[in-house]
């Protein structure tokens, strides 16, 4: 089923330069990305992109990490774009992230791992209006489209 999934490429990827590597596996892998932007999430932004963690102990310093530099903000869409994002990018904890993951390949950091994904359609509901308006979302065709899905 054709979903439409969130990405942050979070504050350690900009610092990092990984931006060209992140997006050209998104791309590569053949998810169509329909909306892109940079930004420097407020704290109330950060806040509220991670407010199912609220209670945990690292809150704090993920709200503030989020919004110490800046972050690319990405939706994309395909098949199972969601399971298929979360598998592209690996387990949280970059040290047991498999080798070909994003976080595999990139991160030693249960903290700093590159990139954030929605977990859920329900996630992604909540959290994409925090980016971006309908208006930037942008539907068009891409021309090897029929050789993707
Ligand atoms: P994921 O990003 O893989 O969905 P979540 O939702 O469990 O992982 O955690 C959200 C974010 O919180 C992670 N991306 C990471 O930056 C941070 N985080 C998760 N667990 C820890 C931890 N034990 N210590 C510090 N930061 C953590």
């Amino acid at each position: 089923m054709i979903e439409r999934e969130l990405i942050i490429l979070k504050p350690d990827t900009i610092c990092r330069g990984l931006i060209g590597e992140i997006i050209s596996r998104i791309e590569r892998k053949g998810l169509k990305i329909i909306a892109m932007k940079m930004l420097k999430l407020t704290i109330e932004q950060a806040k509220k992109l991670y407010e199912a963690h609220k209670s945990k102990a690292f809150y704090d310093e993920l709200v503030n990490y989020m919004s110490s530099a800046p972050v690319i903000a990405i939706i994309v869409e395909g098949d199972d774009a969601i399971s298929v994002v979360r598998n592209l990018i690996g387990l949280t904890d970059g040290k047991k992230a498999s080798p070909g993951s994003i976080r595999g390949d990139f991160s030693v950091s249960n903290s700093k791992n590159l990139v954030h994904a929605s977990d859920s359609k329900e996630a992604f509901e909540k959290e994409a209006c925090i980016f971006f308006s309908n208006e930037e979302i942008i539907e068009y065709k891409l021309p090897y489209e029929d050789f993707l899905n």
